[in-house]
């Protein structure tokens, strides 16, 4: 069921039209607020034109999906899964206009949109589709909560959209989603896949715009739900407007994880790792191993490993399939990753980057290693959101213990070392609601995933993620 169409490079594969308005009740209508661009990050090229819903297009969205409720929650599960089964067939079926697209509007190579994100966009529908007429033997009897408002983020586009929508209609919910403003293009797609699934109209609504949308979606009398996966700083303004009201609430948000390297590890395979934690997706991940912690004993083997593995890899056109590091989001982002990473350096950090030539056009920046941080260096305390790492060291589990936990965030950590034992009293002890081991950023629909700390609460994905769209 993981399958996916083979070699989508060419942008021929997607009919991109020159403007798009919201989904609201099966149908594209037109915004009433001022229209927006979206932009290949790559080349700064306006790809279309998308409409900016106001808070009365909202609150049409919002109508209509209560309206939907009423059908939708009613329908035996057995039905709600034909309908999850079906959209996750499409989506493989169009999986190339889906990886072209996705990787036109967010600048991610297209190797990992066609490898990693649409595969496990399909995973997610298919696994929740599965749990639909099986939700009173999970534990949490069946029923839904009502309309889900839902926010997500620009890192990855359609997988938010996955982690949100396949459980929330499993369970019975309907859906108003508003994507990032930077990468819209994927979830209007995805509603033209909600139609040709003849998905009732109004169980699925996608309102695009800025944070405005984004506001009077959460703020809306009428949604009973809110999932946000940002900015701690927008998690919080979230949770004051759902503060006092009788909605539920759940936040993905931000990270800064140890990607924790032991003596003991199989160097190689930890180098791989390291590579794979920071710089998959540019490091626009929430649970990127940003913090590298090594042992002090093999600090300097380590670091001579990962700087020749850094010399290879390939930064450029994100429909080239030979990429390794496509472009930055938007100019806000890169300016961002910028002046963190100056900060960094004039804090005292050394910083060194592989021979790397950047495109003329578009937003890029080359893989970054800070060495010599200290924990006090903002480098090493704040989300930079980018293909930059930075390098501490330690001597004994305990110190590593107490390092990686040295952060207001609890989202991810990664250990490595050969010592099984090790791994337990790590994982322990790490506050991470994710822990990898030996792996790094490493996904799948049945895992529940989700942060301690400032990182936000509730979880996404298996059976848990089940729990957000239910009255237990
Ligand atoms: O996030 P925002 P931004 C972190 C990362 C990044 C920083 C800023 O460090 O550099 O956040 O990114 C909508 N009410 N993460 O500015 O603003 C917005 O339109 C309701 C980590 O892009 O949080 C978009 O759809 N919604 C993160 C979504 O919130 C509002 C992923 C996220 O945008 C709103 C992204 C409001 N008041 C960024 N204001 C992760 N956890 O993976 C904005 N939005």
């Amino acid at each position: 069921i993981f399958e996916y169409a083979p070699a989508p490079e060419s942008r021929d594969v997607v009919d991109i039209k020159p403007s798009y308005g919201l989904f609201v009740n099966g149908e594209f209508v037109d915004g009433s607020g001022a229209p927006f661009k979206t932009i290949n990050p790559a080349t700064e090229e306006t790809l279309a034109e998308v409409a900016t819903a106001s808070a009365d297009d909202v609150d049409r969205a919002v109508q209509a999906a209560r309206k939907a409720f009423g059908v939708w929650s009613a329908l035996p599960g057995a039905e709600r899964a034909k309908y999850l089964f079906r959209i996750a067939r499409i989506i493989q079926e169009r999986a190339r206009e889906l990886a072209v697209l996705e990787s036109l509007d967010n600048g991610k190579p297209i190797r990992e949109s066609r490898d990693v994100d649409l595969p496990l966009v399909a995973a997610h529908f298919f696994y929740y589709a599965g749990w639909a007429d099986k939700l009173a033997y999970a534990g949490f009897g069946d029923r839904p909560l009502g309309v889900a408002g839902q926010v997500i983020p620009w890192n990855f586009p359609l997988l938010m959209l996955a982690w949100k929508i396949a459980p929330a209609l499993a369970c019975g919910n309907t859906v108003v989603l508003k994507p990032a403003e930077t990468t819209p293009l994927t979830a209007l797609l995805f509603a033209d896949i909600c139609r040709q699934a003849d998905l009732p109209p109004g169980v699925v609504n996608i309102v695009t715009g800025a944070g405005e949308t984004g506001a009077a979606v959460v703020a809306h009398p009428d949604v009973n739900k809110v999932a946000f996966t940002g900015s701690t700083e927008v998690g919080r303004i979230i949770a004051r407007t759902v503060a006092g009201t009788d909605k539920k609430l759940t936040l993905e948000l931000g990270g800064k994880a140890a990607n924790i390297v032991f003596e003991d590890a199989a160097i190689d395979q930890a180098v791989e790792g390291i590579v794979n934690g920071i710089f998959f997706n540019q490091g626009h991940v929430c649970c990127a191993g940003s913090r590298l912690l090594v042992q002090e004993s093999v600090h300097d083997e380590l670091l001579e490993s990962l700087k020749r593995r850094l010399g290879t890899l390939r930064l450029g056109d994100p429909l080239d399939k030979n990429t390794d590091i496509g472009a930055i989001n938007s100019a806000e982002q890169l300016a961002k990753i910028r002046s963190l990473s100056e900060l960094g350096e004039s804090e005292g950090a050394r910083r060194w980057s592989p021979a790397c030539e950047l495109p003329e056009r578009g937003f890029w920046f080359p893989p970054t290693l800070f060495t010599g941080v200290a924990q006090s260096h903002s480098i090493a305390r704040d989300e930079i959101f980018g293909p930059v790492l930075s390098v501490l060291t330690f001597r004994t589990p305990a110190e590593a213990v107490e390092k990686a936990n040295n952060t207001p965030y609890g989202l991810s950590a990664g250990i490595w070392t050969e010592k099984g034992s090790r791994i337990l009293w790590m994982a322990d002890r790490l506050r991470a609601g994710v822990v990898w081991a030996n792996t790094f950023n490493k996904f799948d629909p049945t895992s529940p995933f989700g942060g301690y700390k400032e990182s936000g609460y509730g979880r996404e994905g298996g059976l848990l993620g089940l729990e957000a769209y239910l009255d237990v």
